[in-house]
């Protein structure tokens, strides 16, 4: 008897464990249809693809016991796809019957307007503000969102308007943000990634004597036009390098242009012992432990993190048991999404034993990331599918490479793809392949640059190789392939502290449909407001000045907000 939690198979549910253990809730997992038997309560944290979620139920037995349970009039909380799959049917997979609890179906948001997926922190409005409680959900909060498809609001419709208990806006799209009714609750975004408000949410829903969850009413059914502007807000993301150091302890690191190793002692540090000190030529940098940092971060509101195992293209993630176990404890102190990347391709061990991209995903999923980055398999893949196009074009995915099986498993929503591009610099009158993509110099810009014009080169390896690829080839390349958002990096900027490549960033923003975090180079708080203005991205990483505490996640938030950036401020 108790608390269970549904899991049809995708495996990146760990998030949803954790936020239940910290909020000290014993759980258990349906692992047959007896135990929907057993259940007092259930909730359904579904990932993945709607396809993927019924096939998933069916094949396991469990899609029949759920209609049941639910009809039982226990208490059940979807999430996501587990809101989903109460509809009728959906766009993303035309051949799968949902549940149809719920009499309409789920479409995909148009991308003529936005990027997709809408991924990030939005409101809710609820449909009747001055109603009874409303679960710990409040209009003043964000709540994380990450989906392509989603339940048109649709007033006209009483059948399916009643169970709409909030909406959101993106873009000019009116949505189901949560839905209410009887025994069922749910939500198209993820409490588990929403932070404070997200646990507050959970917590009250379970808090609730079970009778109280059962007997919602019907909502109003009231007109809900879109407003002028939506409520997605640009995210500030922390990112952490790791790598072991010289002893063997897993550090996060930081380099300038991508060097992590300690300069000798330079004429600035003068006599100051500190600097001195700190200085042993040749060291990995050590900025800190990073399940540390990554709590920091969290507490001082980030929107997201990162870590990066940096040099994991040496050996596969699967055998470093200690970077897999700094996800599982990052994974338990930050109720934000975090990402995980290094090391994510086809490999074999010493004694032969093979191991696949989706393999070695799958590890980090399950030690608790929420999305999984690729680099330099992205690259690779990228050339083999130019390879085989015809027409000189970007070609076609074979369904082999990492980004495809691991978004075919896991969603699109789930596949990051890590950029890491250099500066080639050419003459103006350049008319090589890349001239459609030059970037020029601009007259009163660095000395370097001016008379000069460049195109960017993509790297593998951590910068360690150049590879015959331009950034808006692999973008629109891993974009076809699957990816559901690009960080963008910049060798040039990275560490350097003198702002994001905007000419990079608005080259790859203008290239491609699917959100993008804009890396390396921030020094200040005012180049974050530059990024978001020159070139409108989804999101902003930095690294270097949050290790050192130069400048702070709030700071930068604050400035963002009285320049009338929307942001997601902590409460
Ligand atoms: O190739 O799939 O194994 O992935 C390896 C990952 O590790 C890639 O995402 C790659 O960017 C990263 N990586 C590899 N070597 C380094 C290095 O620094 N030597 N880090 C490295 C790249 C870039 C950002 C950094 C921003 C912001 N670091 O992660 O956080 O540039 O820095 P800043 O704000 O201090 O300027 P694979």
């Amino acid at each position: 008897m108790g608390l269970y939690l549904l899991d049809y198979g995708a495996g990146n549910v760990q998030s949803l464990a954790n936020t239940l253990k910290k909020l000290g809730h014993d759980f258990q997992w349906i692992s047959s249809p007896a135990d929907f038997g057993k259940a007092t309560s259930l909730i359904f944290p579904g990932v993945g693809a709607f396809g993927s979620a019924i096939d998933g139920l069916t094949k396991r037995g469990l899609l029949e016991p759920l209609r049941s349970y639910i009809a039982s009039g226990r208490p059940y909380f979807g999430i996501c796809i587990g809101l989903q799959v109460l509809f009728q049917s959906s766009a993303e997979s035309p051949n799968a019957v949902g549940l149809g609890l719920i009499p309409t179906t789920v479409e995909e948001f148009t991308s003529s307007d936005k990027s997709v997926p809408h991924m990030g922190w939005n409101s809710i409005d609820f449909i009747d503000p001055e109603g009874e409680t409303h679960e710990g959900l409040d209009e003043s909060s964000c709540y994380y969102y990450v989906h392509s498809y989603c339940a048109k609001y649709d007033h006209t419709r009483p059948e399916a308007a009643q169970w709409v208990h909030s909406t959101t806006q993106y873009g000019q799209e009116v949505f189901v943000a949560t839905i209410r009714k009887g025994n069922v609750f749910g939500t198209q975004f993820h409490p588990e990634k929403s932070g404070a408000a997200g646990l507050k949410l959970l917590a009250t829903w379970l808090s609730k004597p079970e009778s109280s969850r059962t007997s919602t009413p019907p909502s109003l059914c009231v007109p809900r036009p879109p407003k002028a502007k939506d409520g997605l807000t640009k995210r500030i993301v922390a990112c952490m390098d790791v790598r072991s150091n010289d002893d063997g302890d897993l550090v996060v690191t930081k380099g300038d242009q991508y060097d992590v190793r300690e300069k000798a002692p330079s004429a600035t540090d003068g006599s100051n012992p500190m600097a001195l000190a700190a200085r042993t030529a040749g060291a990995v940098r050590n900025l800190g432990k990073p399940v540390a940092l990554a709590a920091r971060y969290y507490a001082a509101g980030a929107d997201e993190l990162c870590l990066m195992n940096i040099t994991s293209f040496r050996h596969s993630p699967l055998r470093d048991q200690p970077m897999l176990a700094v996800v599982r404890a990052a994974a338990e102190e930050v109720f934000v999404p975090l990402t995980i990347g290094g090391g994510i391709k086809d490999s074999v061990d010493p004694d032969g034993t093979p191991h696949s991209a989706l393999e070695v995903a799958g590890a980090y999923f399950r030690a608790g990331a929420d999305k999984v980055s690729i680099a330099t398999e992205a690259v690779y893949a990228v050339e083999r599918m130019r390879a085989r196009a015809t027409d000189g074009g970007l070609g076609d995915g074979d369904g082999t490479s990492a980004i495809e099986t691991i978004a075919h498993a896991y969603g699109r929503q789930a596949i990051v793809v890590s950029i890491d591009p250099r500066r080639v610099y050419v003459d103006q009158g350049y008319d090589g392949p890349y001239k459609d993509e030059l970037v020029f110099g601009k007259p009163n810009g660095p000395e370097k640059e001016r008379g000069k014009a460049w195109w960017y080169q993509c790297t593998v390896k951590g910068g360690r190789e150049d590879r015959p690829l331009s950034v808006v080839q692999l973008a629109q390349g891993v974009e076809k392939l699957g990816a559901g958002e690009i960080i963008l990096n910049s060798i040039d900027r990275d560490g350097t502290g003198l702002g994001f490549d905007t000419d990079l960033i608005a080259l790859v923003r203008k290239s491609v449909r699917i959100p993008i975090v804009a890396s390396s180079g921030a020094g200040r708080k005012e180049h974050f407001v530059e990024v978001f203005d020159k070139t409108g991205v989804e999101a902003a990483l930095a690294a270097g000045i949050f290790h050192r505490q130069e400048v702070g996640i709030d700071e930068v938030k604050n400035t963002l907000s009285t320049t009338n950036i929307n942001v997601r401020l902590q409460a």
